[in-house]
């Protein structure tokens, strides 16, 4: 049994369309970051965090990647080329596509009003851009980022894709990364998270 801690508003969202990708059984606490809820199981007061009996397991994509080893699916196995790949792209959306959005955030929401850039969105957007070219590259024509199979950086990718969305004139270009932005959202774990994150509460962080 497991216990996501974490608003599907937050990285939350990918943990749980993770959880039901393998239909696994879990409890849900819908935490806020900073809350006294997560400061229990996070000294940074970010979520999410995964309660695995007396165990936490803290960080998204962590998360997301011990769930598919223990349970054989959404990953290619630790040691071949193929999860090397795999890996490769994991890093390739934090390092070029989540970092931009988060260093928007942090400028927009989370940083003290005294600390932040007003005009952060001339440099954060430029790097957004530039990665959604690579990323059209590098995808090419296949169904998913490693080719045929649909694994964990799939899901960082679409949820980093609704987050940038979220953002007036931040846009996914559209043809074949569009399209497969689409595809990854008619899959059923995905409208299950979907529906279960517009029941919530709040604002999106
Ligand atoms: N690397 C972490 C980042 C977690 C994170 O920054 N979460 C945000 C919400 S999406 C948060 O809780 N922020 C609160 C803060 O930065 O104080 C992960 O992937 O889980």
């Amino acid at each position: 049994m497991y216990t996501l801690i974490g608003s599907l508003k937050t990285r939350g969202f990918r943990v749980l369309w993770c959880l039901e990708e393998l239909e696994l059984e879990y409890e849900h606490i819908p935490a806020m970051p900073r809350s006294e809820e997560i400061a229990k199981h996070n000294p940074s007061g970010k979520v999410p965090a995964l309660l695995v009996g007396d165990d936490v397991i803290l960080d998204s994509v962590a998360i997301c990647q011990f769930l598919a080893d223990k349970h054989g699916a959404l990953t290619h196995k630790a040691g071949t080329i193929e999860r090397a790949k795999q890996d490769s792209w994991t890093q390739f959306v934090l390092d070029d596509i989540e970092s931009a959005l988060w260093t928007h955030a942090k400028h927009s929401f989370f940083l003290p009003k005294e600390l932040a850039v007003a005009d952060i969105a001339r440099a954060t957007k430029h790097e957004f851009d530039r990665a959604m070219g690579v990323l059209e590259t590098r995808l090419g024509s296949q169904e998913y980022v490693t080719g045929d199979t649909f694994t964990i950086p799939d899901i960082i990718l679409c949820h980093c894709a609704n987050w940038a969305q979220n953002i007036p004139k931040w846009e996914i270009p559209k043809g074949p990364v569009l399209d497969y932005i689409e595809r990854l959202r008619t899959r059923p774990a995905y409208l299950k998270t979907m529906e279960l994150r517009n029941a919530e509460q709040g604002e999106p962080h």
